[in-house]
């Protein structure tokens, strides 16, 4: 029931989590068209427990049974079958700033993220301190921005990409001071910049959270 029902790769995935944002824009960004199942956290399929035990979105589900439950995976495989807007086209310097920071993207800045966006689900936490926490590493990004659209030139790559839905989730709680605060000027042009792109429209698409035995829903 839960089998692929054509010969394309299955993507479970919740729109509104940055992570799995991050495969449908690589997905969509790399040409690539798959059956895709949404799901409701709090009611994840059977079928994507079962074959992901972790059970987080995304999961992608190759037609030969490979399992891909790492969203940065899922933009890696992704890049690996084709990659038209040249995402990887990268300097070896870049390629290493792009490792440097999503290490600190998954770590330290989902880390304060979280708990400036959801300060009553942990003990003893001050928003505020995470939320300066998480400029800090902003600005670094920021630095990367001042002459060019995209962190690494005039064109979008790999890391902006991975990094975005994240800086999206960051601007949610305080939309106003965000956008008017001074030291994030180049980092609130660069959300700006993405948000405007077809491609994120594209990710953005609704879906009706699947069950087993509907009928396949394609994306994009
Ligand atoms: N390291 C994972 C993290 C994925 C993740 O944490 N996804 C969240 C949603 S944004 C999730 O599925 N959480 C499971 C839950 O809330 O039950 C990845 O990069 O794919």
């Amino acid at each position: 029931m839960s089998a692929h029902q054509s010969e394309l790769p299955v993507l479970y995935s919740f729109r509104r989590c940055p992570f799995a944002m991050r495969a449908r824009l690589a997905l969509a960004a790399c040409g690539l068209k798959v059956e895709i199942r949404e799901i409701v956290l709090r009611d994840k399929p059977a079928h994507m427990c079962e074959i992901s035990p972790k059970a987080t979105v995304p999961v992608l589900w190759l037609p030969d049974g490979t399992v891909v439950d790492e969203s940065l995976d899922v933009m890696r495989w992704a890049v690996r079958q084709a990659d038209p807007m040249g995402l990887m086209n990268l300097q070896p310097s870049a390629l290493e700033s792009t490792q440097q920071w999503l290490a600190v993207l998954d770590g330290e800045f989902k880390h304060h993220l979280d708990r400036y966006k959801y300060p009553q689900r942990y003990e003893g936490v001050d928003a505020m301190e995470h939320r300066q926490a998480g400029v800090q590493i902003l600005k670094q990004w920021g630095a990367a921005l001042i002459d060019s659209d995209w962190l690494f030139g005039n064109s979008m790559r790999f890391a902006d990409l991975a990094i975005l839905p994240f800086v999206r989730q960051f601007r949610i709680p305080e939309p106003q001071w965000f956008d008017s605060n001074p030291e994030l000027a180049p980092v609130v042009a660069w959300l700006q910049r993405f948000l405007a792109l077809p491609l994120f429209e594209t990710a953005m698409q609704k879906f009706e959270p699947w069950k087993p035995g509907d009928p396949a829903v394609f994306f994009p």
